[in-house]
Parts: structure tokens; C-alpha cells; sequence
């Protein structure tokens, strides 16, 4: 395949369009497309690379896109180049993006040595997730200096985006009392930096109780025994403010390169978080690579159509169809 053997040299050299084309090679799931990426891969796994990727994760509407543009902005600013995927949960019904214009980046979108992927999902966290990890590759291949992965957000698939990234930020929206409880334990243990976004107008008071709340749960977290104090700052995205001490932690914690790769989990509540996580993706993967199931699946939809029966009894017949038959008919 002389065309992919052009694709990584390309790519070597730094070439955008070259880059667009690997992307779009990642996040297909044409037969043929999947052939040539792990041509690709094999050509480029030898390649060392030293750019710092960044999990940039919370909640839908905590302002993750409005913080990757600022943020990459500022690193831009500083003669740094950085690649942002950006997880987009568009979804086909709405017909678009329903963040809207926030995933597009515009003023980030213009700067010459940034560069942003919208990554579609495909409602299949699976495929999310493997598209992400190769598409990673491929921006290390052509150098950046940052990777931003924007997560989608929904609880899920942030354990395989710490496992892809050096560095987990996590923001958060200014919170009252109870919803500081609602926040899954496992996902603010993994944080290797808690900023806590829209510390701005009527917002101010409630963020920093926000920050003192997340600074006294981190006081005996198994990071800091490792040299590493989770930072937690507050900071407001929209207005630029606390960028340029989030730079400094970021910088700090490169250097410091305390964290080893391999030691993400800090409790068993961690671990089994990861393990569903893996196994959900798993298991999705399974019946959607699988004819046998894909015609199950497009069965159980007519019926659905026809008004036989609800989706929730089709996911359970699925289920029980899969428990059953997983094995034997692979
Ligand atoms: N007041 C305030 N609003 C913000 C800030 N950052 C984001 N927003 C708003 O919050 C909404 C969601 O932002 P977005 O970046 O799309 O959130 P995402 O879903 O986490 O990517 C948008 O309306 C933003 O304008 C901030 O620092 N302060
Ligand atoms: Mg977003």
C-alpha cells in the first residue's frame, strides 16, 4: 500500500491535511479504512514523541470546550502547538452539535499551530473510545506540544481517557451542598488537577466553597504521598482568569513527572468503576462487530417500529440472547 507509506511520511513532516485524512482513517469503520490505519500504525510506532496529552473531563455544560479554548489559546500564545479532539456528542436525531458553536473553537480554530478534530459520536462509547486512543497516536506523530481530549462527559469512558493521557483535568461547575455528593468518587480520584470553572459574577461565592470542599476531600489522597498536591483552582473559563496559573501546574507536574503510568487506581471503588467500564465497551464492541447479533439487533428494531415491543424489552431480549449465545456463536 504505497498511499499509506506516503500518509506517514507526510504526517512525519508535520502536515495537516495529512493529519485530517489519518483522523478520518481512525474514526472509520469501513473494512478497508481499518486495514490501512494499522498499516499506518505499524509504520509509525517506532517514532518518539514528546507532546503532553491532557484529559480535559466533567460534566456536559461545566465548560470543558470554552476551557480547551482558552487554555489552548494561551499555550498558543506561548509559541506552543496543540491539538485538540474534542469529543462531540452530536447526535443524529437533533440533526447537529448540541453544544453548538462552544465545540467549534473559533477563535482557537485560527490560530495557525492549533489544530481541532471534532470526533463524532457514534452514540457507541466503544467506538469513541477506540477511534480516540489512534487518533492520539497520530497527533503525537506529528509533534504537538499539547493533545487536548475533551471527554464527552456522561460518566463513561473517563477511565479509558486516563489510560490514553498524562494528565487528567477534571473541572467542575460551582455546587451546593448536595450536589457536591453527587459527584462519582472514582472520577474525582483520578484528577490530577480540579479546576473549578465559572468563578465569575453571582457564581464567585458558591465556587470557592466548591474549591474548599474538593481541597480538604484531597487532603489524604495517595498522589500527594507520591509527590504530587492535586491542585484545585477556580477559575472562569469565559473570561481567560486562572489560565496562566493552570499553565504553571501543567508545566509543574511535566516536570515533576511524579505520576508513573500503570498506577492510576488508588481504590477498589476505582477499579471496579474500570472494569464495568472496559467490560460495557467490550461487550458493545462484541454485537456490533458481529453479523449474528447486527441482524438480531435490526429484528428486535422492526418490532420496535411496528409497535410490538419497547426498546427496554428489546435490550433485555438482546441480553438474554447474547447470555446466552455469546459463546457459541462468536
Ligand atoms: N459564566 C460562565 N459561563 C461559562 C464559563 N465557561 C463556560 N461557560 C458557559 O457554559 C456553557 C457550556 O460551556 P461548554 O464549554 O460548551 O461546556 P462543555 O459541555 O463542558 O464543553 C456555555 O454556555 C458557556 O458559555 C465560565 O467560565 N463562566
Ligand atoms: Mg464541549
Amino acid at each position: 500500500m504505497r498511499e499509506v507509506e506516503i500518509l506517514a511520511e507526510r504526517l512525519k513532516d508535520g502536515d495537516k491535511r495529512a493529519l485530517s485524512k489519518a483522523l478520518t482513517l481512525a474514526e472509520s469503520l469501513n473494512h478497508d479504512h481499518m486495514a490501512q490505519l494499522s498499516e499506518l500504525l505499524g509504520k509509525l510506532k517506532n517514532i518518539k514523541h514528546e507532546s503532553l496529552k491532557l484529559a480535559i473531563s466533567g460534566s456536559p455544560g461545566v465548560g470543558k470546550s470554552t476551557f480547551i479554548e482558552a487554555m489552548g489559546l494561551y499555550l498558543c500564545n506561548r509559541g506552543y502547538s496543540v491539538a485538540v479532539l474534542a469529543v462531540d456528542p452530536s447526535s443524529p436525531k437533533s440533526g447537529g452539535s448540541i453544544l453548538g458553536d462552544k465545540t467549534r473553537m473559533n477563535q482557537l480554530a485560527a490560530m495557525n499551530s492549533a489544530f481541532i478534530r471534532p470526533t463524532p459520536s457514534d452514540g457507541n462509547l466503544g467506538g469513541v473510545a477506540r477511534s480516540t486512543e489512534n487518533s492520539i497516536k497520530i497527533c503525537e506523530v506529528v509533534g504537538f506540544d499539547f493533545i487536548l481530549v475533551e471527554t464527552l462527559g456522561v460518566g463513561q469512558g473517563e477511565f479509558s481517557a486516563k489510560k490514553m493521557t498524562d494528565m487528567f483535568v477534571l473541572i467542575l461547575s460551582p455546587l451546593g451542598g448536595d450536589e457536591l455528593q453527587g459527584i462519582k468518587k472514582g472520577i474525582v480520584e483520578l484528577a490530577d488537577m480540579i479546576l473549578v470553572n465559572k468563578s465569575d459574577g453571582d457564581h464567585e461565592y458558591l465556587a470557592a466553597n466548591t474549591l474548599l470542599h474538593y481541597e480538604s476531600a484531597l487532603k489524604v489522597s495517595r498522589k500527594k504521598s507520591m509527590g504530587w498536591d492535586v491542585p484545585v483552582r477556580k477559575i472562569s473559563a469565559i473570561n481567560s482568569t486562572g489560565i496562566e496559573e493552570v499553565y504553571i501546574d501543567i508545566k509543574r507536574f511535566k516536570d515533576q513527572n511524579t505520576i508513573k503510568k500503570g498506577h492510576i487506581f488508588e481504590s477498589e471503588v476505582q477499579v471496579k468503576e474500570s472494569i464495568m467500564e472496559d467490560a460495557s465497551r467490550l461487550i458493545l464492541n462484541h454485537i456490533n462487530n458481529s453479523a449474528f447479533f447486527s441482524e438480531y439487533v435490526s429484528d428486535l428494531s422492526k418490532e420496535v417500529l411496528e409497535g410490538r415491543i419497547s426498546v427496554k424489552f428489546a435490550a433485555k431480549q438482546l441480553l438474554s440472547y447474547y447470555s446466552e449465545g455469546a459463546n457459541k456463536n462468536k
